[in-house]
């Protein structure tokens, strides 16, 4: 069975130049699939084939292929830009010889060593997972995770286009692991429509974190920043207080009606856009809306030096 397997994939291995990071110079058909979900793996890869000898259109991806956890230090036979031929991917940790109590990312790719592009990571987890953004196009995405350096939850993701390993970007979060104020949301999720809903930290008024969405345009995954206006939830139970006056809006645009709110205002937030428009919901249930930019400061504040929320403001949550 296997040896059918692995002379399917060896007969639709096509013969490609070799470049960095890429092609191996032999196609190592002796690759053994370790573990039951390497076996999966195979087997799917062998559906994939036959499927493109068959019919030469490719196997849509399972959605919920993400699920799926790699293994560091074990070699994985997966075809991952759609062009019929397996890629060996092997990924391991090694104590880093400087600083022993950290480790240094490993990567391989076809036994070209891609290791470079994942030393941005601190302290890099021991599994890592294979996800498919876009079942459109013609490649799955690899990712590694972070805890980082203060729980500051981060994922690199990678595209092999055939060539080369391509650094997509690091996103917040990490698959299957919720939020530092949240444990149980779904904090890094694939819509497998292209686009990615990750909750992001943002410290307008508050600490928080807001579901946001990500795209991958020309090969990077960028922020959407639309407007939408977001709910958002602090574990804060008093009310923030104001100490300085404040110019608000009673809705979040600029062309309606401007108040200014007395220095010892106090209020509650709960939704932001988290990058012009928060709101203030004082103490007689008047909603109104404030504009600070995404690092905090406040645009409307009459100084000549740049003033922040927490300039203005005391009893916020604010995590480090
Ligand atoms: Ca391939
Ligand atoms: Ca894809």
């Amino acid at each position: 069975m296997k040896k059918k397997v692995l002379s399917l994939i060896f007969m639709s291995t096509l013969a490609l130049s070799l470049v960095a990071c890429g092609n191996k110079k032999e196609p190592d058909i002796t690759t053994k699939p370790e573990t039951k979900e390497v076996q999966e793996e195979v087997v799917e890869t062998k559906e994939e084939v036959k499927e493109e000898t068959k019919k030469e259109v490719k196997e849509e991806p399972a959605p919920d292929m993400e699920s799926t956890i790699y293994k560091a230090g074990e070699h994985y036979s997966i075809d991952l830009n759609n062009d019929g031929t397996p890629e060996d991917i092997f990924y391991e940790l090694e104590q880093d010889p400087s600083y022993p109590e950290f480790h240094i990312a490993n990567l391989t790719i076809n036994d070209v060593d891609c290791s470079d592009i994942l030393l941005n990571l601190w302290e890099p987890e021991e599994n890592y997972r294979i996800v498919d953004i876009d079942p459109s196009d013609n490649y799955y995405e690899l990712v590694f995770s972070t805890y980082g350096m203060s729980d500051d939850l981060e994922s690199t993701f990678l595209r092999y286009d055939g060539e080369s390993l391509v650094l997509l970007g690091t996103t917040p979060m990490i698959i299957g692991v919720g939020t530092p104020l949240d444990k149980y949301v779904d904090a890094l999720k694939i819509n497998h429509d292209g686009t990615m809903t990750i909750y992001t930290r943002t410290d307008v008024i508050e600490t928080t974190f807001i579901p946001r969405t990500y795209v991958i345009e020309d090969n990077e995954i960028k922020l959407v920043e639309d407007g939408t206006i977001y709910d958002f939830y602090t574990p804060r139970e008093d009310k923030i207080e104001t100490t300085a006056e404040l110019k608000v809006y009673t809705k979040p645009d600029t062309s309606s009606e401007s108040v200014v709110l007395p220095e010892g205002t106090k209020f509650d937030t709960n939704k932001t856009d988290a990058t012009t428009w928060t709101n203030m919901i004082v103490e007689d249930g008047t909603e109104y809306w404030i504009r600070i930019d995404k690092t905090g400061k406040l645009l409307d504040f009459d100084a000549d030096y740049d003033v922040s929320t927490w300039d203005v403001m005391t009893g916020q949550f604010l995590a480090d």
